[in-house]
């Protein structure tokens, strides 16, 4: 059986994703798409040569009778909405990252979804995916550098263009570690700080970065994450996990090493497209195979979705106010366990 997939948002993500479900990833087929950009999401059928149908918005081609499941590539504060109508209409919804801009909205949609009954969302955090951070896990869960006592992490992007903002660098940015890192060593957040080293020459006006964000745990845990999103050089993640026998590291991506004219050279990568291509490949394949399985996606839920907007709200606040703000989460309902 072929699951036949509504894409909203046709940008750089939502063209990425359209290629995998049509080229890499087996058992789904596109037959809708939607952009506010309609101009976009008709070149986006060209581009792919896709057998689909434009509609004009979210809600017309989540109604449509032929969209088995959805998936949501639009921009950030877009997402809630349709998340939402997908909810309503009993339709299974991958929604990337974040699930919605506010904590007021996650907390939203797990109520909607909730009341569905049923399962039916998955939040792009692709890095649960990613071999790297599975290989971290895996050493911390089998004891291998005792417990966890601190984490040092690096969220670098060459540029951002001109409609990113300093808050964005909680919401699009720290999000996927805000996501991975609790998952990694199996602790919750209790308090966050953020921090503004001197800012760099290559930012546009009034946006502040780098940035310092020190997380707190409940087991005592000092995470440490750099966010630098005009470091120029190259994408870089780092993440280095320092426990009370040992240390475990994120490998470096893999590329060819030259030796020529006396230097030694390796090239990093510049784009997040390349980093986490296999684990975008891989969540979505997993999205595909739960619901024809089981009926309900089985990734990273709506309930990760609002762990990490509660944590970005905090982060948010503690831009402005300077001061180590708390991070309150509530109990996960029965529903999420
Ligand atoms: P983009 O700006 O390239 O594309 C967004 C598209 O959505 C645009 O074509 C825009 O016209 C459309 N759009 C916005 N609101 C819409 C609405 N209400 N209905 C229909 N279309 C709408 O952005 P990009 O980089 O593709 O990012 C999209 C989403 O993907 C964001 O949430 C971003 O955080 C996430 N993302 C996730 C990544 C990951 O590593 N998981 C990497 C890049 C983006
Ligand atoms: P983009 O700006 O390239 O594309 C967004 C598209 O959505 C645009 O074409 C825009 O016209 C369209 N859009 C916006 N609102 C819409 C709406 N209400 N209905 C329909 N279309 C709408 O952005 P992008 O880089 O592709 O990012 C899109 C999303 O993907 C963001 O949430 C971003 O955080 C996420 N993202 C995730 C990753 C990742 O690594 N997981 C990487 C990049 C982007
Ligand atoms: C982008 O939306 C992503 O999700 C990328 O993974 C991240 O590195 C980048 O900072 C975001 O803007």
């Amino acid at each position: 059986m072929v699951l036949k997939i509504g894409v909203i948002g046709t940008g750089a993500i939502g063209r990425e994703h359209i290629d995998r479900l049509t080229n890499t990833i087996a058992g789904a087929k596109i037959v809708a798409v939607t952009d506010v950009n309609q101009v976009a999401a008709q070149d986006t059928i060209e581009m792919y040569g896709l057998d689909a149908v434009v509609y004009p918005d979210d809600h017309r081609l989540i109604a449509a009778d032929n969209v088995d499941a959805v998936v949501i590539t639009s921009w950030g504060p877009a997402h809630e909405e349709s998340v939402l109508a997908a909810i309503a209409a009993g339709k299974a919804v991958f929604c990337e990252k974040p699930l919605a801009a506010t904590a007021a909205g996650a907390k939203r949609i797990v109520t909607a979804e909730m009341a569905s009954g049923t399962k039916l969302v998955q939040v792009g955090f692709m890095r649960r995916y990613d071999a790297g951070y599975l290989g971290l896990k895996e050493a911390i869960a089998n004891h291998a550098i005792g417990a966890p006592l601190m984490v040092h992490c690096a969220h670098r992007n060459p540029t951002v263009d001109e409609r990113y903002s300093t808050e964005m660098a909680i919401s699009d940015t720290l999000i996927h570690e805000i996501d991975v890192l609790h998952w990694l060593i199996a602790d919750d957040y209790q308090s966050v700080r953020i921090d503004f080293p001197r800012n760099t020459k290559q930012a546009r006006e009034g946006l502040r970065d780098p940035q310092i964000a020190t997380l707190k745990t409940k087991n005592g845990v000092i995470i440490t994450v750099e966010i630098f999103v005009n470091c120029q050089y190259g994408y870089d993640i780092q993440c280095e996990i320092v426990g009370e026998d040992g240390i475990v590291k994120l490998p470096e991506f893999s590329n060819i090493i030259t030796r020529k004219s006396g230097q030694l050279r390796q090239s990093i990568l510049a784009d997040w497209k390349d980093r986490f291509t296999r684990a975008y490949d891989v969540e979505l394949q997993a999205f595909i195979d739960a619901l024809k399985t089981k009926g309900e996606p089985t990734g990273p839920s709506a309930w990760d979705g609002y762990i990490a907007a509660v944590t970005a709200d905090a982060c948010i606040a503690a831009q402005t106010s300077g001061q180590e703000e708390k991070i309150d989460l509530e109990e996960m309902p029965a529903f999420y366990r």
